[in-house]
């Protein structure tokens, strides 16, 4: 057997029931096939790959926090350590009652290559919890996140472990997590990145992730013969990153044509009003159907549909595996150019391969969605200065990264043959750097 094969083989054997860290490594794994198969003894003796799929440390650990009418709950935390290789681990904090220890490791491990490919110093962790924030009081999301940072706190900090925001983990989340973080340890550091602006955050941290998909279609688009401007585009999602890639899309030219949540969608021929949308979700914490309020000639459709509106552009924004096989075909016989993923993994397998092999230009999250850590390591240097960059400045820097993201991905694919196979390009791009990293530090 190839050792990719016995390390695929080993991974799923001795981490049961976790299909989505599976999925995770499976991708990354075939995909470095090429280069691990023209150096195979030495990454099996050096056991490379286990090193690498196994993280260095994994917490878990139990939330008690005590709702408003005096009843305590249990919730569990996580947060993975990953690969500290290229520096400090470096993830968001996932609040979403879909949340277990597979699903984190996912996220992780994912993590490891996008950090790398930012080419900033910042190694691969995530955390999170089975808490769901929908329909608590702002004092239960801050009980919450207090009892989460007083186990938490022991394991973090500026150095060591830096966590940010992900699902169900905004502005207000971190702000809890930091005033706890700072009470307990005394400590005024840059411990977590998405901080507000008044207490070491970076401006652009809100925008960046949407900001930076759009960045990097651009620069596939333009190395293509064409532009965003005039295009319509499907987004999936309506949270920090589906709004502000909207945002950035607008701002570009192209008009967007749909939103999501996880009871249903809008679709907005005249594209999708973004300060209604900010409204909607980051003001009041409402549904989407609120929207036909603010937009009369929109539609409201409940469950799921969205990858049958037609566009020349899809960028899922949401959550892992939303797009299926199913919405696959829908894309391609929709005549879509391109797909890029703004959520971590949302195409599925089946679905990824479908699209690559009918010529829709496929970005992987690990590359199209990196621009939000970049932006948090950008808030790292900040904070490690004691300045504030200005707006342009590090939007400036997010672009510039996101622009040499491509241009690495695509040279990686092409140095193996693999021309515009984008998945490929950014996991062996990923990896190159984080093994070679393991290599120079010995066995640790
Ligand atoms: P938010 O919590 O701000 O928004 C998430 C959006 O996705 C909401 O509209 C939510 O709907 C919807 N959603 C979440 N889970 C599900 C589900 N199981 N089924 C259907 N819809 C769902 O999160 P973000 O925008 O921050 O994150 C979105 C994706 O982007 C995630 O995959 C995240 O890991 C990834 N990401 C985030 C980065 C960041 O900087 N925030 C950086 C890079 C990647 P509802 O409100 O109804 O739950
Ligand atoms: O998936 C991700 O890259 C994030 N949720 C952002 C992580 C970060 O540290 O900013």
């Amino acid at each position: 057997m190839s050792y990719v094969d016995e390390v695929i083989a080993q991974v799923i054997k001795e981490n049961p029931a976790e299909p989505e860290f599976h999925q995770a490594v499976l991708e990354v794994l075939e995909s470095l096939r090429p280069v691990i198969e023209a150096n195979e003894e030495k990454f099996r003796r050096d056991a490379l790959l286990e090193r690498l799929v196994n993280p260095e440390r994994q917490l878990k650990f139990r939330v008690p926090w005590i709702d408003d009418n005096g009843q305590v709950h249990v919730n569990t935390g996580y947060r993975v350590q990953f690969n500290s290789a290229i520096g400090p681990y470096k993830g968001g904090l996932r609040l979403h009652p879909s949340v277990n220890l597979g699903i984190i490791k996912f996220l992780g491990f994912e993590q490891i290559f996008k950090n790398s490919l930012t080419g900033l110093p910042i190694g691969g962790g995530k955390g999170g919890s089975d808490f769901d924030p929908k329909g608590k009081s702002d004092r239960e999301i801050m009980a919450f996140c207090q009892s989460f940072m007083s186990e938490l706190f022991k394991y973090i900090g500026a150095d060591t472990d830096v966590p940010a925001g992900d699902i169900g983990t905004g502005a207000r989340e971190i702000g809890y997590l930091y005033g706890q973080y700072k009470r307990l340890k005394g400590m005024f550091e840059g411990v977590l990145t998405g901080k507000g602006l008044s207490f070491g955050g970076s401006l652009t941290r809100t925008e960046a992730t949407g900001y930076g998909l759009l960045y990097i279609v651009e620069e596939l688009l333009k190395c293509h013969g064409q532009e965003i401007a005039g295009k319509t585009v499907v987004v999936s999602g309506a949270g920090n990153v589906a709004i502000y890639a909207i945002e950035k899309a607008q701002q570009l030219g192209a008009k967007v044509l749909t939103a999501t949540d996880s009871t249903g969608w809008i679709y907005d021929p005249d594209g999708i009003d973004v300060a209604a949308l900010k409204e909607i979700k980051e003001v009041r914490r409402q549904r989407l159907s609120e929207y036909k309020n603010y937009r009369p000639n929109s539609e409201y459709h409940e469950g799921k549909g969205v990858w049958s509106v037609k566009a020349d552009i899809v960028l899922p924004c949401a959550t892992q595996n939303e797009l299926d096989l199913e919405g696959a075909k829908q894309i391609v016989a929709n005549g879509t150019k391109v797909v890029a993923e703004g959520a971590n993994m949302p195409t599925t397998v089946e679905a990824t391969e479908y699209l690559q092999k009918n010529g829709v230009l496929f970005l992987p999250g690990k590359a199209a969605n990196a621009g939000g850590v970049a932006t948090s390591a950008l808030e790292m240097s900040q904070n490690s200065e004691r300045m504030s960059w200005s707006f342009d400045k590090v939007d400036a820097k997010l672009k510039g990264i996101m622009v040499g993201i491509y241009h690495n991905i695509d040279d990686a694919a092409k140095k193996y043959g693999l021309d515009g196979n984008y998945v490929a390009g950014a996991n062996i791009a990923g990896f190159e750097k984080v093994a070679d990293a393991m290599n120079a530090q010995g066995i640790v």
